[in-house]
């Protein structure tokens, strides 16, 4: 089927954490895509807050993946994946590992800790690590203290397949979800020491054909 498919454009930003999850999704759902750059200014044609941009995604940020398949728009990285899952990924691949009403649960459980939780306080982290126009100390030991304790919740999570994916059983788009902010670790200015189940975890995705190629291709090369 993906044969026939014309490729999808996927919005994205060099450095940014969020649209490389879709790329990994994508790349394991072998559909072609195609990846159009922007910056972060407000230019018109270039930037994720100019006119052009704001027509595709009125939030101005990415991802935003257009599909010319289906006429369809997405935007937020957790509407980008369930919308690939729902249309592409017909054999669950890369979906829920258990069918149980439980296990159902689970998988939104952690794609949601990810979105509104972990990945935020990275974020703040990384915003008053590296740019915050003044030195705000209390801030930064606020949401680094918020990132490592999200790191103990995975860390335990983890425990449960000794760190081979997030749900155990097999790697699903929660762990996509997750990969590209806990690579930021080290520019967060944090440690994984004491985390061997994460450690395990990333050296594990980032052996993963998917991810390899997800990152060349939204970066323009390798990791
Ligand atoms: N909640 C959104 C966050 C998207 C987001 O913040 N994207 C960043 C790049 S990773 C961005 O576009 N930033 C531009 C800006 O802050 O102006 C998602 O999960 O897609």
């Amino acid at each position: 089927m993906n044969a026939h498919l014309e490729p999808l454009t996927l919005h994205a930003h060099a450095s940014g954490p969020n649209p490389v999850k879709i790329a990994i999704a994508l790349e394991a759902l072998h559909i072609p895509y195609k990846v159009k750059s922007w910056d972060f200014s407000d230019d018109p044609n270039t930037g994720v807050k100019g006119t052009s941009f704001l027509k595709i995604n009125e939030n101005g940020r990415v991802p935003a993946l257009e599909d010319p398949n289906t006429g369809v728009v997405s935007w937020e990285s957790g509407a980008c994946m369930n919308y690939v899952r729902r249309v592409y990924d017909v054999g669950n691949m890369i979906g829920p590992p258990g069918g149980s009403a439980q296990e159902l649960v689970d998988f939104d459980k952690w794609e949601y800790f990810l979105l509104t939780t972990l990945g935020p306080m990275t974020g703040q982290t990384n915003w008053f690590t590296h740019y915050h126009p003044t030195k705000n100390e209390d801030a930064l030991q606020r949401y680094r203290a918020q990132t490592y304790r999200c790191y103990d919740v995975l860390e335990q999570q983890l425990e449960k397949s000794g760190g081979e994916s997030i749900l155990p059983g097999r790697v699903s788009t929660v762990d996509f979800h997750f990969e590209p902010w806990v690579r930021q670790h080290k520019f967060a200015g944090l440690s994984l020491d004491n985390y061997p189940c994460i450690t395990r975890w990333l050296v594990l995705m980032d052996a993963r054909e998917d991810v390899q190629e997800a990152y060349c291709k939204v970066k323009g090369k390798g990791k």
